[in-house]
């Protein structure tokens, strides 16, 4: 495995790549280009200078975090084959650009959902939260509205306010859309790009729903084993993979995660490592990474990407924010380096003993 810490660009994010060259047993950044928008080619020269500056620094641009897919895509709307055309020429530059792994979510309407972006922990850190009461008592604006005022004056991913300004059209646009209108529909795209993936051997690798269940009334599919050894099925391609990422798998409880990967041998080609606390089964907040912290068993999770073989990159999810450090809620520098640092004790440990 290749242990990476994820980089919005100069631009975009408070932690400079001269900081995680320095984090010990980090090489390497999974980036984005995050000015794009979701069914916007990316142009070549960005590609290519995304990729100059990061080798520059001394680390490898180890996959992309995300190339997002246009609405019309999920929905399957008659334009969705352009959208569908607009990416797969952005597959293209990336395999031509030597970028193997892409990182996308086919999630409606929102990407993660937290109802707390700074909820303080014992120890005074302040994290992501989750609880289902929250979310029952609120609508999709209000809770946008709540989530940008907490963010730190960031963009958090998923929550541009251009999009959330249209909240009201994406969910009319989503209103017959089901669970199997969604698999359908990201059958159909698969279909599509696995050509330009197995040309340029590109793994794409689906992120799961996070929280592993329906938000809003929105249909979610990506959000266990049996869905996703389904959607492994459908499109039965080693390039159909997924990013198991054990902080949203692990959001319902009834998930082994463990298992899931084992499950996945083969079809896993990114890895988000991250444990979670639950106060009870619907609500949660994201802890530090170590196994005391939280509730997984962070060296069973480490011990399982071991046995199949994962030779992907990883990188620790979210991290608290600590140390009076201000950056995109879940993404400073302290509490990530912490986590990559510990994924790298367990995994040298695991090295040894087996
Ligand atoms: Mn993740």
């Amino acid at each position: 495995m290749q242990m990476t810490l994820r980089w919005y660009g100069s631009k975009y994010d408070t932690v400079t790549l001269k900081q995680i060259r320095q984090i010990p047993g980090v090489t390497g950044v999974i980036s984005t280009l995050y000015g794009t928008k979701p069914g916007e080619v990316w142009e070549m020269e960005d590609i290519l200078a995304l990729k100059k500056e990061i080798e520059d620094a001394g680390l490898t641009l180890a996959g992309i975090e995300s190339v997002n897919i246009h609405d019309a895509i999920k929905v399957g709307t008659p334009d969705r084959d352009q959208y569908i055309d607009n990416y797969i020429t952005t597959l293209e530059r990336l395999g031509q650009a030597g970028i193997h792994m892409v990182c996308y979510n086919f999630m409606p309407v929102f990407d993660w959902t937290r109802t707390e972006l700074a909820r303080v922990r014992p120890d005074g850190s302040t994290v992501l939260a989750y609880t289902q009461e929250a979310v029952d008592a609120l609508n999709p604006e209000d809770m946008f509205a709540s989530i940008s005022a907490d963010a730190n004056g960031a963009i958090l991913p998923g929550w541009e306010p251009e999009r959330m300004a249209r909240i009201k059209e994406l969910f009319e646009m989503y209103k017959d859309v089901d669970d199997e209108k969604l698999f359908a529909n990201l059958k159909y795209f698969l279909e599509r790009i696995m050509p330009v993936c197995d040309k340029y051997d590109i793994n794409m690798a689906i992120h799961p729903d996070d929280p592993a269940w329906s938000v809003f009334g929105l249909p979610r599919i990506i959000i266990n084993k049996a869905n996703i050894l389904r959607m492994m099925k459908m499109v039965d391609n080693p390039h159909n993979g997924v990013t198991f990422c054990s902080g949203s798998y692990g959001t319902n409880l009834e998930n082994d995660l463990p298992d899931m990967i084992r499950s996945l041998k083969g079809r896993i080609h990114f890895a988000h490592v991250r444990n979670l606390k639950f106060n009870s089964p619907t609500d949660f907040e994201e802890s530090a990474h170590l196994s005391s912290d939280g509730t997984f068993d962070m060296y069973e999770i480490m011990l399982a990407l071991y046995d199949i073989g994962f030779t992907g990159p990883i990188r620790p999810d979210h991290g608290r924010m600590i140390w009076d450090e201000v950056a995109m809620p879940g993404y400073g520098l302290y509490d990530r380096a912490l986590g990559a640092t510990y994924l790298n004790g367990l995994w040298e440990a695991i090295v040894k003993t087996h």
